[in-house]
């Protein structure tokens, strides 16, 4: 039976040893309630690191431990001090972090903690690859693990593996100054799918995949190699139930049951008519924005100094990664901030903050969420922020304010919180302002409407969300497989081949029997091609066309007087058996004088497009432009085109990082077509790569051999991966 290995840093239970017994405990954060759907049952597997060191466990319990996390569906990573020196506190939270983050000046780049987090990835890949079989499907999580995907697809390349990145991705402006940039894409391209909790997370990272990589982008599809990798954002939800319910239930809480933190929250709330609790819960992290915080919160008490010994700012700051520098010297500052703000500004019977860092239970969570007025959370960067959602599922009456940046993922879907920008302390202290004096009416109808959002995109649909869409990427792919022209299927194409007695070959040359370069006249013909094509045209009974659409000038130097045929300009010209060429179609030229200077203005304003003038069509190139720009003025481009063409009879073809601007009754299609009927041919083949070639691959008859180069939804029979398997293809004929 086939299933679902889950992978991320930590395993979803806690160790404790003590006195040689151990005790495995589920952990309960959100990631580990909301993958509750897919870990269950014998059919699913967590691997992960316990959270131990190698040098923290004893030797003897080794067995034990493993036994009990089997319990739990559970399968450690053993890792050293050392380790996870360098490849969690090290690469993932000194160099990652930072970076994704965009704390730039934060971010390390140390060759050794890139090395180990090479080295630890590939233990964990290990692990996979150990307990995976085939038709299992793996989950991996986060960035601590970016290079395990490629690493599990080389071993075991027909695995569906599905990557979900928990924070940002960050600008390619940003991205681009990892020194490891390139492995790290690569890593997260052994995917079948790569998952976001943002579109905008999402467009960054297919723009440094272009930009990087160079790969084909379409749409949300990448191409790499023979298959195609999705990207979709999830915007992770939280587990609503949970937070409603234990809210209702602590609502229900007599006098005694109350806990001791509640009863304080209570004291403050009974101290004044309009006291309010203001509460904020992070991690200690410098993208959480908590100085930022405090500094705003200083600067509304000066601004509106009504509200002294009325309210009161809750920080919950939970330790986070206190072995790396910049975390200890934020706790400094915070403590500091805190003694400050308090110092000046307390009297005898008012704190402005209470300050707790420290990890509290969730009942007293609870106990924060429901007796706050208002939640504040500022982060500088957050890939989501959960606490926001948690806040507003525990309002069971509906009241309540969420302040929340405009920085945090989780702003996107939660248009009806105030959303602030957490430089803005002008804004911060006015929408402050705002949220206090909110009516109660005003915080029940936007509650509603986040309630319900939540509800129903909660963390199980989520998560299954994330694998349905795996599972179908997997089918996708299983589809496109059907047609690759695999040897069995060349097999049966060669027993046609070698049956027939009259046989013909249309080949283009970009892209199909020669790579792409950055300039169109340096991809000449090499001496193993002329070889390829002699052989192939010399044997007895096969015609060959050369079909492209280059001038007659470049083909004509190449090849003439080779024996073959050529079509150049999509049909306007032939040459037969190295004869002059003639045309084939008649055409109209006038157009061209009236489309240059158009095509002119694009490359004065798009550095790196250039224009090809051939006999009977102009080309506008744009394959050396900035991808996304250059994309962006061939849109442009066309849209200009279209108006000015008019009734003219011309068409604009969207090539392959090029727009080709030629007479209608002019393709390869038609082109083909003039061609075929000269002879008896009981054999047919034509191989192309882009637009251009969908024309003949359409026209040909029902019988024809049509090959695209490249993934592409096709016209074509077959399909095979990519250019450098075209002439091994052809070779075969000869
Ligand atoms: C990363 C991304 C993304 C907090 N204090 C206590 C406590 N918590 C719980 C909260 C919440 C969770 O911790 C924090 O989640 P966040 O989403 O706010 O932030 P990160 O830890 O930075 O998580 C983030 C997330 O991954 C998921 O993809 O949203 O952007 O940075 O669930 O309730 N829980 C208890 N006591 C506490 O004191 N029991």
């Amino acid at each position: 039976m086939s299933k679902t290995i889950i992978i991320s840093n930590r395993l979803p239970v806690q160790l404790q040893i003590s006195n040689g017994s151990i005790n495995a405990i589920p952990s309960v954060g959100g990631l580990a309630t909301g993958m509750k759907s897919v870990h269950t049952g014998g059919d699913s597997l967590w691997i992960g690191w316990s959270g131990l060191t190698d040098e923290e466990i004893p030797k003897e319990l080794i067995l034990k431990i493993d036994k009990a996390l089997a319990k739990h569906g559970s399968s450690k990573v053993n890792l050293s001090e050392e380790e996870v020196n360098g490849f969690y506190f090290g690469f993932s939270n000194r160099a990652i972090w930072p970076l994704f983050h965009y704390f730039l000046q934060y971010a390390e780049f140390k060759l050794d903690h890139w090395l180990t987090y090479k080295s630890v990835n590939r233990k964990f890949a290990d692990a996979i690859i150990e307990k995976a079989s085939e038709e299992d499907t793996i989950w991996i999580h986060d960035y601590q693990l970016m290079l395990v995907p490629k690493m599990v697809r080389e071993k075991r390349p027909k695995l569906s593996i599905g990557f979900f990145l928990h924070i940002p991705f960050p600008s390619y402006e940003i991205f681009r100054t990892l020194p490891w940039r390139e492995e790290i894409l690569e890593g997260l391209l052994g995917s079948d799918l790569i998952g976001f909790h943002t579109y905008d997370y999402e467009r960054h990272f297919l723009s440094s995949v272009r930009r990087l990589l160079g790969n084909e982008v379409s749409f949300d599809d990448i191409y790499v190699d023979d298959r195609i990798v999705k990207v979709d954002s999830f915007p992770m939800g939280i587990d609503y139930k949970k937070f409603s319910d234990a809210a209702k239930k602590q609502k229900e809480f007599s006098e005694a049951q109350q806990s001791d933190l509640q009863r304080r929250l209570d004291l403050h709330k009974k101290s004044s008519p309009d006291a309010k609790l203001v509460v904020s819960i992070d991690r200690l992290d410098y993208s959480k924005g908590i100085a930022k915080r405090l500094h705003a919160f200083k600067y509304f008490l000066d601004k509106f100094p009504q509200y002294k010994e009325k309210i009161r700012l809750i920080i919950l700051a939970v330790p986070s990664r206190s072995n790396v520098p910049q975390y200890q010297l934020l706790k400094k500052e915070i403590d500091e901030l805190v003694g400050r703000i308090n110092g000046e500004l307390a009297t005898v019977s008012w704190t402005p903050i209470w300050y707790f860092y420290r990890s509290l239970p969730f009942d007293n969570l609870i106990d924060l969420y429901t007796s706050s007025d208002i939640a504040w959370l500022t982060p500088i960067r957050d890939g989501m922020n959960l606490v926001a959602k948690e806040y507003i599922a525990t309002r069971t009456d509906k009241t309540g304010v969420l302040i929340l940046s405009e920085m945090a993922g989780s702003a996107n879907e939660m248009n009806e919180a105030l959303l602030i920008n957490p430089n803005n302390f002008e804004q911060i202290a006015d929408t402050l302002y705002k949220a206090i004096n909110m009516p109660e009416l005003e915080q029940q109808r936007r509650n509603t409407i986040l309630q319900r959002r939540l509800k129903r995109y909660d963390v199980e649909k989520w998560a299954n969300d994330f694998m349905d869409s795996l599972r179908k990427q997997k089918n996708r792919d299983a589809a496109n497989v059907s047609k690759r022209l695999t040897d069995n299927l060349m097999s049966a194409v060669l027993k046609n081949y070698n049956k027939a007695r009259k046989r013909v070959f249309f080949i283009d040359y970009d892209g199909t029997l020669t790579g792409f370069k950055i300039d169109p006249q340096k991809a000449s013909p090499d001496k193993s091609l002329y070889k390829l094509l002699d052989q192939l045209n010399e044997k007895e009974g096969n015609d060959i066309y050369l079909i492209s659409g280059r001038d007659k000038e470049t083909f004509g130097r190449w090849f003439l007087p080779k024996k073959y045929n050529m079509i150049v300009e999509h049909g306007v010209w032939i040459s037969e058996e190295g004869g002059e060429f003639r045309m084939l179609e008649n055409v109209n030229k006038d157009w061209m004088e009236k489309i240059y200077p158009v095509l002119e203005s694009f490359v004065d304003r798009t550095p790196g497009s250039f224009i090809e003038e051939k006999n009977y069509s102009l080309a506008w190139h744009y394959r050396n432009t900035d991808p996304d720009f250059g994309a962006n003025r061939a849109a442009e481009l066309n849209t200009v085109l279209t108006s000015l063409i008019g009734n003219d009879d011309i068409s604009v073809l969207n090539g392959n990082k090029v727009m080709e601007i030629k007479s209608s009754n002019v393709n390869k299609g038609r082109a083909a077509m003039r061609v075929l009927p000269q002879e008896d041919y009981d054999f047919i083949f034509a191989i192309g790569d882009d637009w251009t070639d969908e024309f003949m691959f359409q026209e040909l008859p029902d019988e024809a051999v049509t090959v695209k180069v490249g993934m592409q939804n096709t016209k074509a029979k077959y399909y095979i991966e990519s250019v450098s398997k075209v002439r091994n293809i052809l070779k075969k004929f000869i």
